[in-house]
């Protein structure tokens, strides 16, 4: 079967290779009750896997399991080929220049704070200055935070505009010669706000700032070029790229990350240890100590195989699709504001509120009609504080679900309002 011709991907094809999407929840067959279809929409938090990610894995424990890098037998030497491929993979993916430049961590979480305390602590002192944004996750909040303790340094916040977009024309206010770093995420978790990363790696450049860009919400849904952003790290996760979870990548510089300490101390990231003493092991090992993850990390190369094969390109294309039938079917019913920016500043994630009922209640019908979303602050405390809200439910979408799912959406959102709603 063939791509439609309206849309440029074929969700129903690609679905066929996720065997979770096609079950029906809440089924008791003792009492008659058939379920309701799944329609999963909550792959902000994170997604599905196609069986050829499967696969990989149960390849990799049924044929060529092992440990990496030390054991001098064949089963060691396949792992750590494999291994080495998959970094490869990300470096294409990325492209990155180097493949080296690939760390392997356990996911966003972990490469911010990898940063964080490996180059903060090496090279920040009391009164320089990091730039975040008031649309991060924590995860790109807390880490700056714990630094900014540590050390004593200032943390300056880019705002959010009315329009959904970040105030990217006040930044320069905020940068100066202290500015060290500008942490900021290229997809909003909450928003699906798209940010002009290139054009603010090019304003941190010119006061000679690094750039941490938190690409957990951008790398699976749209092309992703590390040298055309210009950026000096990037971080990202698996488990949201149909990849597994325990898996994910901090990309950054050569130069930068050969000039920083290991993060964590143990096997595999050193050159020489003694006694009292040891020097660090070249890139990538000396910041990935300790056993990596074997088994998820040839499951993120399947992954990126996976996404190629689809086309990254066609996957943004028709998440604007999907994007723009929620914000026509949710933008239709009264009481309803759909949080963020306009659709071309926006990825496919959609939050939103209904009013007089808890987002809680949003989800929770929305879940017994088979449809799966996330309720709440959506790890972005400071974000909703903005908004003047405690939490929002929020819709976020990949490439195999389809327009069908999101006028569900619409019907349990109204039924959400029938039951909960504010009776005038
Ligand atoms: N956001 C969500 O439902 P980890 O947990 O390390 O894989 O990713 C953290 C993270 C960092 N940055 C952004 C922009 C993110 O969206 C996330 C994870 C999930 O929105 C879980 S809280």
């Amino acid at each position: 079967m063939s791509a439609p011709p309206t849309l440029p991907l074929d969700p129903v094809l690609l679905r066929a290779d996720f065997p979770i999407l096609h079950q029906r929840v809440y089924a008791n067959p003792r009492r008659g009750n058939e379920g309701v279809r799944l329609a999963y929409l909550d792959n902000g938090a994170t997604t599905q896997h196609p069986r050829q990610v499967v696969q990989s894995m149960v390849d990799c424990y049924e044929r060529t399991y092992s440990n990496v890098h030390r054991g001098a037998h064949y089963l060691s030497a396949q792992s750590t080929d494999a291994v080495n491929a998959a970094r490869e993979k990300v470096q294409r993916f990325l492209n990155a220049p180097r493949a080296e430049e690939v760390i392997f961590t356990r996911g966003t979480t972990e490469s911010i704070n990898l940063v964080a305390r490996s180059w903060g602590d090496a090279f920040c002192q009391a009164g320089d200055e990091i730039v975040v944004t008031e649309i991060e996750h924590h995860a790109n909040l807390v880490p700056w935070q714990q630094l900014a303790e540590r050390k004593g340094v200032k943390l300056r916040h880019l705002r959010l505009g009315d329009d959904g977009q970040l105030d990217v024309p006040s930044l320069p206010s905020l940068l100066n010669e202290r500015t060290r770093l500008v942490a900021f995420t290229a997809v909003s978790n909450v928003l699906g706000t798209i940010t002009p990363v290139a054009e603010i790696v090019a304003q941190a450049k010119r006061v000679g700032a690094l750039t941490l860009v938190d690409a957990a919400q951008s790398v699976p849904h749209m092309r992703t070029d590390v040298q055309s952003w210009g950026c000096d790290f990037v971080a990202f996760s698996g488990h949201k790229m149909i990849g597994p979870t325990g898996v994910g990548v901090l990309w950054g510089r050569y130069d930068l990350l050969d000039s920083m300490p290991p993060f964590l101390g143990g096997g595999g990231m050193i050159d020489r240890v003694w006694l009292d003493r040891f020097t660090p092991g070249e890139l990538p090992h000396r910041f990935e100590a300790g056993t990596p993850a074997i088994a998820e990390i040839i499951g993120l190369g399947a992954a990126i195989d996976y996404l190629n094969h689809v086309g990254l390109d066609a996957i943004h294309a028709y998440e604007q699709i999907l994007t723009a039938k929620a914000h026509e079917v949710l933008g239709a019913l009264p009481g309803v504001t759909i949080w963020g920016p306009s659709l071309e500043h926006k990825a496919g994630i959609v939050s939103f509120s209904v009013a007089d009922v808890h987002p809680s209640d949003v989800a929770n019908v929305l879940d017994l009609a088979g449809i799966a979303v996330r309720a709440g602050h959506h790890c972005a405390m400071p974000l909703h504080d903005r908004l003047g809200i405690p939490a929002s439910t929020r819709a976020s979408f990949y490439f195999y679900n389809t327009t069908e799912e999101i006028e569900r959406l619409g019907e349990a959102v109204v039924r959400a309002q029938e039951m909960f709603g504010r009776k005038s």
